[in-house]
């Protein structure tokens, strides 16, 4: 078993599809270790997408980020990070594949619907930006 972090996007907490993916997700055999609703400061997410610093997109990312509320989930399955990149499909939902969460419930490249952690290092470290090691079943 391995673990990943998932975040429901502003866009999609405003558009009410919060439960739709938690269902998505839970039948995709994943796990909810951990979960709540946090509205980021600027700064929070500066720090989140600190590798993203520097792209033409960045501000813009950080901006949309921190505009409304969102969703960090720690989720636990086998290949977690790999399955879960998969379940939400490619960044921008136009070119998401079928059945995506992403095809389903993201509205463009910027306002994807989802976060999925990129790899099981970012993983670790993303789980541990939002919750606490008590946070998380064991
Ligand atoms: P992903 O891992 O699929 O979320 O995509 P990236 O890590 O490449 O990008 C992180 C976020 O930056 C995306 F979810 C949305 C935003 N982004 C843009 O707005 N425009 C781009 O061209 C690329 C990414």
């Amino acid at each position: 078993m391995s673990r990943t972090l998932a975040i429901i996007k502003p866009d999609a907490v405003e558009s009410g599809y919060a439960g739709k993916i938690l269902a998505h997700l839970q039948d995709r055999g994943f796990r909810i270790l951990a979960m709540r609703m946090t509205r980021l400061m600027a700064e929070q997410a500066s720090v989140f997408y600190a590798v993203h610093r520097g792209r033409p997109f960045y501000s813009e990312l950080v901006e949309f980020m921190t505009s409304g509320p969102v969703i960090p989930i720690a989720l636990e399955r086998d290949s977690a990070v790999a399955m879960l990149r998969e379940v939400i499909g490619a960044t921008d939902p136009a070119e998401a594949a079928d059945g995506t969460i992403r095809k389903l419930y993201a509205e463009s490249k910027g306002r994807n619907a989802i976060h999925a952690s990129d790899s099981d290092e970012n993983a670790a470290r993303e789980v541990a930006f939002f919750f606490a090691a008590a946070d998380l079943l064991a």
